[in-house]
């Protein structure tokens, strides 16, 4: 039997992909091979994309969930122009545009870095609400669908909840999401682990389920045409599919529906590539090849594509005649203008909470930035969001007016969502929960820093001074895990995140300023829950003084002359150092004291500014109520940190700060004792310089201690 064109072009993606995968020697061709029909039929037929401008606003968007059937998408998008054949043949090699997961690539089609399962798919919910959003406001013009593929590693991972719920509840019709259902896995079939009705679950959370044979063009042609008439509900389309379909093996068997084909080239698992190539209706010499028929089809299909968003650009333009403001406010929102903000004049309360700082700046964004969205997983009126939402509205079914969401007890799901606004574009996603919940974020957090996402995240309730709440909601070692991201550079050479702890209510005024300017990688704030005296300024207005905060550390206060000692800390820990240094100079040591919100910034520093304030030679002490390690940078091979080395407990904050010795009179003790050993080692450099940590564990409260650590 003949095929016609369509086959061919479904059968050319799949020789295509297992092509790609033969020359690598690594890769997953049969996933790739199964969804060749969906995947041929919605690019050609469906998804609304200019072929000359792959930024175009308007265009529908695109999101595949399981990055390791990238072979699929690079092959669709070389028929679609863009990508080379060449590009493709150069498939996970060093320095290759084809990467072995695709990594976010707008010029060449790319909407989204994938390969960790079922963020692709959430993703593409944050796309849907983002475009909600702007409809809303600009009108029916701007809007367009989102389509979304997943594979069943996606719906098996446990953020498929989230987004199911998420679009379901919001009734994202805007959304179409594509089940690959393979019934094969990685390692085994779905069988050996699933035996849910997966229909029946998306139908439970509010979706249009529909069950088609993902081979068949008809049935997909079918399925998206009734998802493109659909306005209440987002749809998700199970097609059943053959893994490896069109493989044969060297006896000219079907080699199809393999596990062994999941991840490997078809001749290491046993099947015979050019027999396969030859059974698909393509050159075995020439598997690279572009079928003639398949290549005049797809420049008719992208005139067609041209046609339909020159038309849309017209109107465009005859809307923004008629609407000039609007206009000029959607391209601001595109093109990540943020408007003029004048952070000293927002007036803060006297030793506020850095949370209760943090509500009043969004407070007014909300009134002043107008594609901005806030997100709180079910903890708003404590992370303190909720300044920004009394001012504006949630998001809800048929109404996107506001600009909040409310996600749900979902941190991870909120997470990814928010990535997706941000690959959207036009909007400025902010999400918070506790710090300690950064766990349940951290694998989005670190495909936004990938993706160089400018995604805010608000994290209160930053410390142990959680108090009552114990151990489970106290963060002890979060601040040197999401640390780590400032040293992580991405593939700019930028530090992949900048993390922010601001000392007070007017330094929470300048980092809200640099994460709102910084839009070229996710921001953390990571604000405190009990109130913290404002820092002393020395004659100027603090908020003048805290402007600093710009370097990543300044000097807060200092001691006439050369100091003494060096005292470096972040966030409520800052004050803290400035009752131990009234002690210390009343006992004769001179301190200065530095507020440092951000070791990354600070590195980034010149020697100069940094010698200016760590100065060479004096003894710098550290203090965090994180783990030690998290002023390692600070504290270079000779200085001394005060941290916490264990999990919190369960009391109130004050008392824990004794226990754990986070008192001003503990710290000026403990600070005094560096001060002689460095007098000591000073006069008799020999003997002392390698001594022993000064305190012992056994005299120790639980949980604090004083560490030395290593050069870096
Ligand atoms: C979060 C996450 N866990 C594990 C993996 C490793 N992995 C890659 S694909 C896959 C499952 C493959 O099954 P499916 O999604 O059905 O793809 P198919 O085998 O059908 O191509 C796994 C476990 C991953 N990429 N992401
Ligand atoms: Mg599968």
């Amino acid at each position: 039997m003949t095929k016609n064109v369509n086959e061919r072009a479904a059968d050319n993606i799949r020789i295509l992909s297992m092509a790609m995968v033969e020359k690598a020697n690594s890769g997953h061709p049969g996933g790739a091979m199964g969804g060749a029909d969906y995947i041929h039929i919605l690019f050609s037929e469906f998804l609304r994309f200019d072929p000359a401008d792959p930024e175009w606003i308007n265009r529908d968007r695109f999101f595949l969930d399981p990055g390791h059937m990238s072979p699929m998408l690079y092959s669709v998008l070389t028929l679609t122009g863009h990508f080379t054949v060449d590009d493709i043949m150069q498939f996970r090699q060093w320095g290759s545009v084809t990467p072995g997961h695709p990594e976010l690539d707008l010029k060449r089609g790319v909407e989204n870095t994938s390969g960790p399962l079922g963020q692709g798919h959430t993703m593409a919910v944050g796309a849907a609400i983002a475009e909600r959003f702007l409809a809303a406001r600009f009108g029916r013009l701007f809007e367009h669908k989102t389509y979304a593929y997943i594979s069943d590693g996606g719906i098996q991972e446990e953020i498929s909840q989230g987004a199911g719920r998420l679009a379901g509840h919001l009734g994202l019709s805007n959304l179409v999401l594509f089940y690959d259902s393979n019934d094969i896995q990685l390692s085994t079939e779905t069988s050996a682990v699933t035996s849910e009705n997966t229909a029946a679950k998306y139908k439970a959370w509010g979706w249009r389920v529909m069950e088609i044979d993902g081979h068949s063009h008809d049935q997909i042609r079918g399925a998206l045409r009734l998802a493109g008439d659909e306005n209440e509900r987002p749809v998700i389309i199970i097609g059943k599919t053959v893994m490896g379909k069109g493989l044969i093996d060297e006896a000219g068997k079907s080699f199809e529906a393999k596990t062994s084909t999941h991840g490997q080239p078809v001749t290491h698992a046993g099947g015979s590539f050019k027999k396969s190539v030859a059974n698909l209706g393509g050159d075995p010499e020439k598997p690279f090849e572009i079928f003639p028929d398949v290549k005049q089809l797809y420049e008719e299909v992208l005139a067609g594509k041209s046609a339909a968003s020159a038309a849309w650009k017209k109107k465009k333009e005859s809307w923004a005649a008629q609407n000039h403001d609007a206009a000029r406010q959607l391209n601001d929102f595109y093109s990540g203008v943020i408007p003029e903000i004048d952070f000293a004049a927002i007036a803060q309360k006297e030793n506020d909470a850095t949370r209760n700082a943090s509500a009043v700046i969004l407070s007014h964004f909300a009134g002043k930035i107008p594609n901005m969205i806030v997100a709180s997983a079910d903890l708003s009126n404590s992370d303190k969001t909720d300044g920004f939402l009394k001012k504006s509205k949630p998001f809800a079914r048929g109404d996107f007016s506001g600009a909040f969401l409310h996600a749900g007890v979902s941190e991870l799901t909120m997470a990814a969502v928010m990535n997706g606004m941000a690959l959207h574009g036009g909007v400025i996603p902010a999400c918070g929960t506790f710090f300690v919940f950064s766990d349940y974020m951290k694998p989005a957090v670190r495909l936004a820093a990938l993706m160089r996402l400018p995604v805010k995240y608000i994290w209160t309730h930053d410390a142990f001074r959680v108090g009552e709440d114990g151990p489970t909601h106290q963060p002890v070692e979060q601040e040197a895990q999401i640390r780590l991201m400032e040293h992580l550079k991405n593939h700019h050479g930028e530090n992949s995140m900048l993390v922010l702890r601001p000392a007070d209510a007017p330094e929470t005024n300048i980092a809200w300023k640099l994460a709102l300017e910084n839009q070229k990688t996710p921001t953390a704030l990571i604000l405190s829950r009990q109130n913290i005296k404002t820092l002393p300024s020395e004659g100027k207005p603090r908020i003048e003084a805290a402007a600093m905060a710009s370097k990543g550390a300044y000097i807060v206060t200092d001691a006439p002359g050369k100091p003494d000692v060096i005292m470096i800390a972040s966030g409520s820990e800052v004050a803290t150092l400035v009752e131990a240094a009234a002690l210390l100079a009343a006992g004769g040591i001179r301190s200065r004291i530095v507020s440092a919100p951000s070791e990354g910034l600070f590195r980034t520093q010149d020697e100069s500014y940094r010698h200016s304030v760590i100065t060479p030679g004096v003894p710098v002490f550290c203090l965090t109520a994180g783990l030690p390690v998290t002023m390692q940078g600070f504290a270079g091979s000779d200085g001394r940190i005060w941290g916490l080395e264990s999990f919190g407990s369960s009391a109130a904050y004050n008392v824990l700060d004794e226990k754990f010795g986070f008192t001003g009179e503990n710290i000026a003790k403990e600070v005094s004792k560096l001060e002689q050993s460095a007098v000591a080692s000073r006069q008799s450099p020999v003997k002392t310089s390698r001594q022993s940590p000064v305190y012992s564990r056994q005299s120790k409260p639980v949980g604090s201690r004083q560490s030395t650590v290593g050069s870096h």
